[in-house]
């Protein structure tokens, strides 16, 4: 047995440390997640004025900054009982600052983050080697790899690579999204506008027209960039098509037709690969290798899926308001959102979702309490008070994070994209997920987890103009507040942040400060360790039986190039800064043996 540490995972945000057991033929036996990050967040926000927090909770990122402001609004419009009257025009407002931000950050994963792993030298070994045969067309597809994706500082055997054009393109566009959010928002990250009861801004004409005008500036890099066909064409034959089956029928159909025309090896934007295409043929069992004749071997979806489908599931809270109306039910409701809430289990059967169900639990934790599982109502956040009971080698039956592990009805749940879209029923991500369960592999993967953030990408670029539309100046954006109903009462706020399920609940005394305030975001879901049951977190389940340096280890396993541990971890696009929080432990209100 070997054990590989990575730590710390970079390109990922916060420090992150994954270690895997690996057997002597390569494989990933066993594995650990550890956040390794010490913040503090809940406790800071104890005996302070409730309204305070969703300006507080905005800085515990500054990646999905909107998110945690809008679901500690969302706690707010519960905790003071002004839900179901929030206006239509504040809803629009929200909905639209949440979408930018979402497109921002997807874009930010699939180029930034996640898209150099391709250009790993690992994938010029075996494109380009001998070993598989590959030719011209394993130098084509490496070429258009490196081409797309390789970062400003990649270097290859001592050479400067030239910035993938992709890589290059999508950084000015994340900034015109950012400008876009603080048309509305006052600035970005942090904006400064939603509040209890509705947002503080009141958009004119002017704003939402030069909203307007940086979406088609968006829209011109993913014509150029990253769809091969016009944005209506696609959301017309996947996200609304008649049904699964017809959804990957259109795209395998419409990447048949790119490969007959590629005479082999032209896998270039000019001959219609852009990066949506591009992605979706490369890697996969469906196209890159029934379709492209690619190896078994380089398939993303053999990497990162569940074994067993009864410890893990697919939960997503529901975003985006209805804001065609007054108003919203904190409960989120199934089909009251755009996207729905609801959760799916491991062999993707849908049920309602039912908050109650909820806990968190810091038995593999670096926290204390008397119990080792809560509802977040009852949460509590509680550094270990001796310094050895810190102890970043432990192992899987010990302490060994500081991130909690959530869970619903007991079970680990997959957040983030491919939970969303898994759950809103997409037909072309339910069907790709249908066709791996039915051919008895995982139906979450890289591959699906990297497609769905694409899929999300272009459902919200095209929706976000009916949130935009549903703007109108000349009405109201804000209901007034009662603050007496905030004495010794409770709110609860679930939204979607980028990276999946993200939930805020609140409680206050009797003098209607804040008494306790706890977050269960997404990378807590995704990454956190095991629990009192020993059941290990999805990212920990999902990287047992991968090969330890990805494509099958063709050549002999690579312990120093661990692509399936950086593949793997980084395909949920972690934010370990969301997910910790914790108090500086100066002894004000636990006295401990060690400062921070
Ligand atoms: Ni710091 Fe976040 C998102 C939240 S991640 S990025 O998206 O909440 O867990």
């Amino acid at each position: 047995m070997v054990k590989v540490t990575v730590d710390p995972l970079t390109r990922i945000e916060g420090h992150m440390k994954v270690s895997a057991e690996v057997d002597s033929s390569g494989l990933i036996t066993s594995a650990q997640s550890g956040g390794m990050l010490f913040r503090g967040f809940e406790r800071m926000l104890q005996g302070k004025d409730p309204r305070d927090a969703s300006m507080h909770v905005a800085r515990i990122c500054g990646v999905c900054p909107i998110s945690h402001s809008m679901t500690a609004t969302n706690a707010l419009d519960d905790l003071y009982g002004v839900a179901e009257s929030v206006p239509q025009n504040a809803l629009a407002v929200r909905n639209f600052i949440q979408a930018a931000n979402t497109i921002a950050s997807h874009a930010t994963h699939i180029y930034i983050l996640f898209g150099p792993d391709l250009a790993n030298p690992r994938y010029r070994d075996v494109l380009t080697g001998s070993t598989l045969s590959l030719g011209a067309t394993g130098q084509a597809v490496w070429n258009e790899l490196l081409g797309r994706f390789a970062p400003l500082s990649y270097k290859l055997d001592g050479k400067a690579i030239p910035v993938g054009t992709s890589y290059l393109n999508a950084i000015p566009e994340k900034k015109r999204l950012q400008e876009a959010i603080a048309l509305f928002g006052g600035k970005m990250p942090h904006q400064a506008v939603t509040v209890a009861g509705g947002v503080t801004c009141t958009p004119g004409l002017g704003e939402i027209t030069k909203s307007a005008a940086i979406y088609l500036k968006v829209m011109e890099f993913v014509q150029n960039y990253t769809l091969g066909v016009p944005l209506d064409t696609w959301i017309l034959n996947t996200a609304q098509a008649k049904s699964p089956d017809a959804a990957v029928k259109f795209v395998t159909d419409h990447l048949a037709s790119l490969i007959s025309k590629s005479s082999g090896n032209d896998f270039s934007r000019e001959n219609g690969w852009k990066d949506v295409e591009f992605f979706a043929a490369f890697g996969s069992e469906l196209v890159g290798e029934k379709i492209l004749g690619l190896p078994a071997s380089l398939r993303l979806d053999k990497l990162g899926g569940y074994q067993d489908p009864s410890k893990i599931s697919f939960l997503s809270y529901g975003s985006f308001y209805d804001s065609t109306k007054d108003g919203y039910n904190p409960e989120s409701p199934t089909g009251e959102r755009f996207l729905t809430s609801g959760v799916v289990s491991g062999n993707l059967k849908f049920e309602d979702l039912d908050t109650t169900k909820i806990t968190e639990s810091i038995q593999c934790a670096f926290y204390e309490d008397d119990t080792p599982s809560r509802h977040p109502y009852d949460g509590t956040t509680v550094p270990v008070s001796k310094a050895e009971q810190i102890n970043l080698e432990a192992g899987p039956t010990e302490k060994y994070s500081w991130l909690k592990a959530p869970r619903y009805n007991g079970i680990p749940a997959e957040v983030g994209p491919l939970a969303r879209m898994i759950v809103a029923q997409d037909p072309l991500v339910t069907g790709l997920a249908k066709a791996f369960a039915d051919n008895g592999m995982s139906p979450a993967n890289v591959y699906t987890r990297v497609l769905a953030r694409m899929q999300e990408t272009a459902i919200l670029a095209h929706k976000i103009v009916d949130f935009l539309n549903d703007i109108d100046p000349a009405k109201k954006f804000a209901e007034p507040l009662d603050l007496r109903a905030a004495k010794e009462g409770r709110g609860m706020g679930i939204w979607e942040a980028p990276r999946g399920a993200l939930g805020h609940w609140i409680s206050t005394d009797k003098s209607g400060k804040t008494k306790n305030y706890q977050a269960i975001v997404p990378s807590t879901w995704n990454l956190g360790p095991r629990d009192e049951n020993g059941i290990p977190s999805p990212v920990e389940q999902a990287l047992v039986g991968n090969a330890i340096s990805g494509v099958d280890n063709v050549g002999g396993a690579d312990y120093t190039n661990p692509v399936a541990i950086l593949h793997v971890g980084r395909s949920y696009d972690p934010c370990v800064a969301c997910a910790i929080h914790t108090i500086d432990a100066t002894g004000k209100n636990a006295p401990r043996d060690y400062e921070l």
